[in-house]
């Protein structure tokens, strides 16, 4: 076992329940549609499966009917009343009185679905009782995006080099193209902008499109739709022409030129993903145009045939003091200008991927606009690949939050989508570590469902994973499931944010003040002082509380009243002002990177007892990467302390271990081996 199986390992059910689902998995099966590529990788996924749970390559007795809907006779025990009018992709599985399972879908990629949540169940539990009966999606996008450069390079990958061979393609076509696209549909991801958003014009020349045709061919059977990280300025770029203004004739005519150019390769290219005035790339505000305007360009090249997906991460408006404040300002006063086929995409929150951020302003508040969710499933800010954390609880923490406008944050995501930034890579697991694909699972099972809760996806990923065995999966879970809250502990307790190093972004630099922008300084992040710590961004500081409907600012205002996990996020708070829970916040704060500590320690001891269940390779190499977790979650403990304190000349609160190294050592340390941007 080396990981590249995923969560598809299919391993040999025992023998009564082998016996049992021989019927359902295996090659043979009763089919009511034709016959398409998408069809045939449900039977082979059905064989393969079947051959490895059951030991049987054929079933003897095929009892698994796999129907489209129109070829259903209304009355027959296959109708399914729910899927008419349902969005592509949903199915049906039922189970007929004569024993048969039948799963019906309007379309070939509802069957292909259907037969994976089928093998899903079957893998995760040994039997096909209790299969989900019917299931479609809650939004129509589900993408990866791959910070991928062409050169093989991956921006913040933490998990090899990129999977895209851009040299090679579109000679070579690397079986991984197809693997990692049958892991995507196990899941329903149904896109994947296969660039970085800091792109390259020339992956818009003939060549490229050559390549990304291959790509596109390859991945059609299984659902997934291709995507290109666009650069704005590829008309001046790649175009011979001396601008790149969104409202230039000649450059909407080369736009339009090269989109018709890639739907005659593609006809169904999924669109563009565009990083526009943010961080140096270029965007229409270079030829003082709208984000909309730029965003209406692009959609009225692609027409009907693709959506132009714009991204919301920027902050150089000039006019405000906090860097939390700066997308919503520049965005929200567009709303109701973008064109049908536009979504604005946003990060979970307004700063950037933090291990702990409220929900983004902007959700909620463009009510005539489509807006998507950006997740990192890539782990930037939460300790790269070798830190353990189960990021579903993050995610549903944003999906679930009641923006006071319209509804929850899935609720307005909804007619867009989820997109996830890919954590993918050319090491053999994949994603660096084997901990790691539960996030890409993760991803995948709460942008079709976002109210399924971590629980269910860590347990059902675990058994699939690892183990059925059912204390085996407790266990699992639970390390997962408090994972990320622990990283947050002993990273940035009660709501600090961006205390990372520069550049690299590894481990911590609470005392960097001086790099060129204000917004890009942990200093700017904490506010720390001999006084106190915290950004306060009330109405006495930078007030981006106002930025959210009143009912939502209400529950943050009041430092007695606030979740203390985001104290610090909105209040500037005094070292020695007591909290509610009868502590100050000095004692509250060391209580919490201690707790983060223990914790870790509580995950690998519990860990260590898996030792005889889980297979030797993957066993060390998760027992590997918790010692790391385990020193670093100290070294961030203590340069975290060394630091506080040698602003507030405090000491540690009785019961606390020492800090072991000076400010000075944790301030000498450096990584130059640490993988950069
Ligand atoms: C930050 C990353 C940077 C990305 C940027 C983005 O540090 O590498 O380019 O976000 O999302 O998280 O555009």
């Amino acid at each position: 076992e080396d990981g590249y199986d995923l969560w598809l390992r299919y391993t040999l059910l025992s023998g009564e329940e082998a016996n049992a689902a021989r019927p359902f998995v295996g090659g043979s099966v009763q089919l009511l549609a034709d016959r398409s590529e998408t069809i045939n990788r449900a039977i082979s996924e059905l064989g393969e499966a079947g051959a490895a749970m059951t030991g049987l390559k054929i079933s003897p007795h095929p009892q698994l009917v796999l129907a489209r809907a129109d070829r259903v006779e209304s009355g027959s025990y296959l109708a399914e009343i729910r899927l008419v009018g349902a969005p592509e992709g949903a199915f049906s599985i039922r189970t007929a009185r004569n024993g048969r399972i039948a799963i019906t879908a309007n379309d070939d990629i509802g069957l292909l679905y259907g037969t994976f949540a089928l093998l899903r169940h079957v893998q995760a539990t040994g039997s096909n009782e209790g299969v989900e009966r019917f299931s479609a999606p809650a939004m129509p996008l589900r993408m990866l995006n791959h910070w991928d450069n062409p050169d093989g390079h991956v921006e913040r990958g933490y998990a090899g080099r990129s999977i895209f061979d851009w040299w090679h393609l579109p000679e070579k076509l690397d079986q991984r193209m197809i693997d990692y696209a049958r892991a995507n549909a196990s899941i329903g991801i149904n896109g994947a902008v296969v660039n970085n958003v800091n792109a390259r014009s020339f992956m818009l020349e003939p060549r490229y499109i050559a390549k990304l045709k291959r790509l596109a061919d390859a991945w059609r059977p299984y659902g997934i739709r291709v995507y290109l990280s666009a650069r704005f300025s590829a008309p001046r770029d790649i175009g011979g022409l001396d601008t790149a203004d969104p409202l230039d004739p000649a450059v909407r005519a080369w736009w339009q030129a090269k989109a018709d150019e890639i739907y005659a390769a593609i006809p169904d290219f999924g669109g563009f993903l565009v990083k526009a005035n943010s961080e140096g790339q270029p965007g229409p505000q270079d030829y003082g145009r709208t984000h909309a305007d730029g965003a209406n360009m692009l959609a009225e090249a692609l027409g009907p045939r693709g959506t132009v997906i714009w991204r919301a991460f920027v902050y150089s408006a000039e006019d405000e003091t906090d860097r939390a404040k700066q997308a919503y300002a520049e965005f929200v006063p567009l709303d109701g200008q973008f064109a049908d086929n536009v979504i604005v995409q946003v990060k979970n929150g307004p700063i950037d991927f933090q291990p702990r951020e409220p929900f983004h302003p902007i959700f909620g508040a463009m009510p005539n606009t489509r807006l998507m969710l950006e997740a990192q499933i890539t782990k930037e800010y939460l300790g790269f690949a070798s830190h353990l954390a189960f990021l579903a609880p993050m995610w549903k923490e944003v999906l679930d939050a009641e923006t006071g406008r319209m509804g929850s944050v899935a609720q307005v995501v909804a007619p867009a989508g989820l997109a996830g930034v890919a954590n993918t890579g050319s090491d053999r697991n994949w994603t660096g570590s084997h901990f790691d694909q539960a996030n890409w699972y993760a991803f995948g099972r709460l942008a079709w469902n976002p109210s399924l809760d971590s629980e269910t996806i860590a347990r059902e990923w675990a058994a699939q994973t690892f183990t059925r065995h059912p204390a085996s999966i407790d266990r699992i879970a639970n390390i997962m499931l408090g994972s990320r809250e622990t990283v947050a502990r002993y990273m940035t307790p009660m709501g600090l944010a961006h205390l990372m190093d520069t550049g690299h972004h590894y481990g911590p630099a609470p005392w960097v003040c001086d790099l060129p922008r204000p917004e890009w300084n942990p200093c700017y992040y904490h506010r720390a002082d001999e006084q106190g710590i915290g950004f306060d961004r009330t109405v006495s500081g930078s007030d981006a509380l106002s930025q959210y409907h009143p009912s939502v600012a209400s529950q943050w205002a009041d430092p007695a009243q606030i979740d203390p996990r985001f104290l610090l996020w909105f209040h500037r708070v005094d070292w020695n002002e007591r909290l509610p829970s009868g502590r100050t916040l000095w004692e509250e704060l060391v209580g919490r990177y201690d707790r983060g500590i223990a914790e870790v320690d509580a995950m690998t001891a519990s860990w260590a007892l898996l030792e005889d269940v889980i297979d030797p390779g993957r066993f060390r190499d998760v027992s590997q990467n918790l010692a790391i977790q385990q020193a670093e979650a100290r070294w961030w403990r203590g340069t975290s302390l060394a630091y506080w304190q040698s602003l507030n000349n405090l000491p540690l609160p009785e019961g606390a271990q020492p800090v072991p190294d000076t400010l000075g050592e944790y301030r000498a340390r450096r990584f130059p081996e640490a993988p950069g941007q």
